[in-house]
């Protein structure tokens, strides 16, 4: 065999190879195809061997011949392997329950906690009337949860049943939880000097649970003490809040009540904001939903915190953010503000 022949066989062997390689659809397939002519036993290698009986000077020439006939094969293998490899991708795509043509979900930007813009909110009307912004420890002493705000030592909201006892060191006062934000009222007044005008938003705990009572839950307390203070500057800045808060429409209504550290003390109600007071499902057919505590402080917190109560009079009362986010924000469960379930939490 001449050289001519052989690079003739050559190119010849080269066209089957591509033609081979187009007829796989497996890649095992392709690779076997491309054993037939370039494995060790392939067609190309046993051309190779014809090598030996062409003479010397013709040699280099032939296995120059080979190098470029294997280089094709080569390269047309690799070109076939890309697109079986491209059509395995595209299958598995197709294949998969991801659909690509829907639009991307989109950031959600992080949002403050819906019980966080309420209080926020609470706290921006009450500085707009002038109340400064204070704040007392979440483990208390009984004697400014309890004893400072006239609770007598049998009185039941010091009962286990309500209060979050801390067990105490040797040698420490008695520790708890607080139960209300009213020891704020006390603090403030055994360091300052009145006027006082303050409001005190924070965590309190209580041993309670259910649909709309939480063991941990907000409450803003809110006191103003100064020469003159009357039920009428409660009134008035009680009906000034709720009006900031869920409309110039809103009433306000004060029913007697009980709290050890006002006198008098009042619950207060304001106009249901669902039904606007015509009576419904959430107000009960009332017309009106409780809100707060409230009342004139007495004169034995004054005595306690070293005021004159023949000097000063003065109104506190103290709100559950829960409950105004509730009513504000139409959420009937309170313990779906501690779920931190997303799809709630995105609403707000
Ligand atoms: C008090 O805690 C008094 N310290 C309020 C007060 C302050 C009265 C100053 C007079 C002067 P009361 O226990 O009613 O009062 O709680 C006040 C508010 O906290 C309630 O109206 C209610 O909105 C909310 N609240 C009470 N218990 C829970 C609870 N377990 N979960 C969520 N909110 C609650």
């Amino acid at each position: 065999m001449n050289l001519a022949d052989l690079t003739k066989q050559l190119d010849a062997l080269a066209v089957e190879a591509r033609a081979d390689f187009e007829l796989t659809s497996r890649k095992d397939d392709l690779v076997q195809a491309k054993n037939k002519f370039l494995g060790r036993k392939g067609l190309v290698k046993s051309m190779g061997a014809t090598v030996a009986q062409l003479p010397p000077e013709e040699r280099p020439a032939v296995g120059r011949e080979l190098n470029r006939i294997k280089d094709l094969i080569e390269a047309d293998f690799d070109a076939r392997m890309l697109q079986l490899d491209r059509q395995e991708l595209d299958a598995r795509l197709i294949a998969s329950s991801a659909d690509l043509t829907l639009p991307p979900r989109g950031e959600s930007p992080a949002g403050g906690h819906p019980l966080i813009q309420i209080e926020d909110e609470l706290i921006r009307i009450f500085r707009a009337m002038g109340f400064d912004v204070a704040s007392g420890p979440e483990i208390e002493t009984d004697l400014h949860n309890f004893e400072y705000l006239n609770f007598p030592p049998d009185h039941p909201a010091r009962d286990m049943q309500d209060t979050m006892l801390v067990e105490a060191l040797a040698g420490q006062q008695d520790l708890l939880l607080r139960t209300h934000t009213s020891p704020v009222q006390v603090r403030t007044m055994l360091k300052y000097k009145p006027p006082v005008r303050i409001i005190a938003p924070g965590v309190v705990y209580r041993h309670d649970h259910d649909q709309t009572h939480s063991p941990v839950f907000r409450q803003i307390e809110c006191l103003h003490v100064d020469k003159g203070i009357t039920l009428s500057h409660l009134k008035g800045t009680l009906t000034h809040f709720v009006r900031a808060l869920f409309g110039a429409q809103t009433r306000i209504r004060l029913r007697p009540s009980f709290f050890p550290f006002t006198e008098p003390s009042a619950e207060v109600d304001v106009s249901c904001v669902f039904c606007g007071g015509e009576g419904c499902r959430i107000c009960k057919q009332t017309g009106w939903l409780e809100i707060l505590g409230s009342g004139m402080v007495d004169p034995n917190v004054y005595l306690a915190c070293g005021y004159d109560p023949g000097e000063v009079t003065g109104y506190a009362f103290g709100l559950g953010v829960e409950r105004v986010a509730m009513l504000k924000l139409g959420v009937p469960d309170i313990r779906t503000f501690y779920e931190n379930d997303v799809r709630f939490l995105e609403q707000f």
